[in-house]
């Protein structure tokens, strides 16, 4: 990766990891809150500390590691950036950290405790919302020079398929642009203006409907750079080959239509929305599912592969050959591993009537531990190792790899005891987002009790794992010795087939990602506008 794309990789990364540290701080106090062993000091509330937690580690630590990563994955496999892109690049990552601090800042002085899903009831600062939608408008600035690096590229290579790595990067990205729209009106036309005083009601449903528009592929644009590593790099680190490029393209293209017309299925217990158009957002959710197992069963052909290559016998025999002390492979695998049961567990929350037992409870909170702060964090660490000393110059040493491996257990230990739980509890009905860990004094709040302690115990060795992981990284970036490491990027496969050139047509996949979407959303969308509550129709923007 050029040098000055480097620098401007970097700036992303920072920034993830300083939201690492004080969201990994707030997330221990949650736990100790709800433990009912522990009040919080100078008045600090609690929802104040979730929101901190929320934002700071769903929303800013996710989406600055994925922008600093992609714009490395960009340079590395499209060429480096010309300096129109990467001034573009400057300009969307400093608007978004002006956002970025606008909100933490509001957030911090407890005057937005609106917890990271931010919609309506809950009523934040103007400047809170002006700071979310500077960090959306800021990501599309930065996506934009992305898009024009993959473009040039395309107009260079008439009639070739582009980078693997470069293609996931814009799908990647088509994502985020789309949803994040939904995001952006609600912000703009629903939740400034009330906040500002100009209109007194805002329509509930509606600001729900759109927070989740945006909130469910959200979930994919954390997902996909996970994947990216594990399509793209893993092989390259294990020494095998992708399994199909062929493959890899559509499970992302299949990303793309099926992770965004799916919002309501966070909203399946509400009100005002009718049973057939949340019982096609639950089809359209096992369709996203799809492109996971496609996922799954490729990273078995590939493990299983090279292990066989390595003479490994038997059934599972060439398990033993995959390189378990490399930190660059061992630590995205335990994501892996924990992407099952996650993954399961999604596969609960999405069936209509075991929704009804879960929604709410603080089995979902388990559920997005599993996944996100798993599955997506480890790969993240993982990538890190490698993706840190290439952009400073240095190398991981053999004893900061061992080290990475100790903090990828203690992080599966931690996470294991906390995530269990909380999955656990849920199922006895313990609500999420509550620090009533008494409930009122309620008889069937005592048997939630031991779990609570144990969700203490689980976040506190997470603990451990953040002051590990920043202790790496901040190793990698000035300590550790000077010399190159490599950015891997897999090769296809000889087996696998000719990649279609259909696969990246983005006229196709487009008009059906937006025919999807309009058909998921209109009919319920206009119902909603007809039926709003009154009043708060009053506002001048519909
Ligand atoms: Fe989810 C709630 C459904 C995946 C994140 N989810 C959430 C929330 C978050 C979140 C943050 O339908 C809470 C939002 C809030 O604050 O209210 N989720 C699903 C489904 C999937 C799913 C169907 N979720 C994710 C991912 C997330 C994430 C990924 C973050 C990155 N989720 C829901 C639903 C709700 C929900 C409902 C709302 C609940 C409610 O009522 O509030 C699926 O995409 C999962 C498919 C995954 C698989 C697993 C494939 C396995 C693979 C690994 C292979 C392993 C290998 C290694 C090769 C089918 C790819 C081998 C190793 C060995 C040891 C053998």
């Amino acid at each position: 990766v050029d040098r000055r794309d480097g620098k401007l990789a970097l700036a992303h990364i920072y920034v993830a990891f300083i939201a690492l540290f004080i969201g990994g701080l707030c997330g221990l106090l949650q736990v100790l809150v709800r433990s009912g062993k522990f009040t919080l000091p100078w008045g600090i509330g609690y929802y104040q500390v979730l929101t901190v937690h929320g934002v700071l580690l769903g929303l800013i630590l996710t989406t600055y590691f994925i922008l600093g990563f992609q714009i490395a994955a960009m340079s590395r496999t499209s060429g480096t950036f010309t300096n129109k892109q990467r001034s573009l690049g400057w300009i969307g990552f400093w608007i978004m950290t002006t956002g970025t601090v606008a909100a933490a800042t509001m957030v911090l002085l407890n005057e937005a405790s609106v917890l990271y899903t931010f919609y309506a009831p809950l009523q934040a600062h103007w400047i809170f919302y002006v700071g979310m939608a500077l960090v959306v408008v800021g990501s599309w600035i930065v996506g934009l020079a992305k898009i024009m690096k993959y473009r040039e590229w395309r107009k260079v290579h008439p009639g070739e398929s582009s980078p693997l790595l470069s293609f996931m990067v814009i799908v990647n990205m088509a994502m985020w642009i789309i949803c994040s729209l939904g995001v952006a009106v609600e912000v703009v036309f629903q939740l400034i203006p009330w906040s500002l005083g100009w209109v007194d009601k805002v329509d509930v449903l509606l600001s729900r409907t759109l927070f989740w528009y945006f909130g469910h592929p959200l979930v994919y644009f954390w997902l996909l750079p996970a994947y990216m590593v594990w399509y793209v790099v893993i092989p390259k680190i294990i020494g095998g080959k992708i399994f199909s490029d062929a493959l890899a393209r559509l499970s992302f293209m299949l990303f793309l239509l099926f992770s965004i017309p799916v919002g309501f299925h966070h909203q399946l217990t509400e009100p005002g929305i009718e049973s057939f158009w949340k019982f096609l957002q639950v089809v359209l959710t096992m369709m996203v599912v799809i492109p996971s197992l496609l996922t799954a069963f490729s990273m078995f052909a590939t493990f299983e592969l090279r292990g066989r290559q390595l003479g490994g016998k038997g059934l599972f025999g060439w398990v033993k050959k995959l390189p378990w002390k490399d930190a660059r492979f061992a630590v995205p695998f335990i994501g892996m591993a924990a992407f099952i049961p996650a993954g399961a567990g999604g596969i609960i929350n999405a069936s209509h009537q075991m929704n009804q037992l879960i929604h709410n409870t603080i089995w979902v909170t388990g559920h997005f531990h599993l996944t996100v702060a798993t599955t997506v964090v480890l790969t993240f660490f993982g990538a890190s190792y490698w993706l840190l000393p290439h952009l400073t110059g240095r190398v991981l040493t053999k004893q900061m790899n061992k080290l990475a491996i100790i903090q990828a257990i203690v992080w599966t230990v931690g996470m294991s005891i906390m995530s269990g739980a909380m999955h656990i509890v849920g199922l006895m009905g313990a609500p999420r987002r509550s620090d009533f860990s008494t409930y009122g004094g309620a008889e069937q709040a005592t048997d939630w009790i031991p779990y609570q302690i144990a969700q203490a115990v689980g976040g506190t060795i997470l603990f451990v794992g953040i002051i590990l992981i920043l202790y790496i990284v901040v190793n990698l970036l000035f300590f550790a010795p000077k010399g190159e490491t490599e950015f891997p990027v897999g090769e296809v496969s000889e087996n696998a087939e000719k990649t279609p050139m259909w696969l990246e047509n983005w006229k196709i996949w487009l008009t059906i990602c937006i025919a999807l979407i309009l058909f998921a959303y209109t009919v319920p969308v206009i119902d909603m506008i007809q039926n709003a509550p009154p009043g708060s129709k009053g506002y001048k923007f519909w």
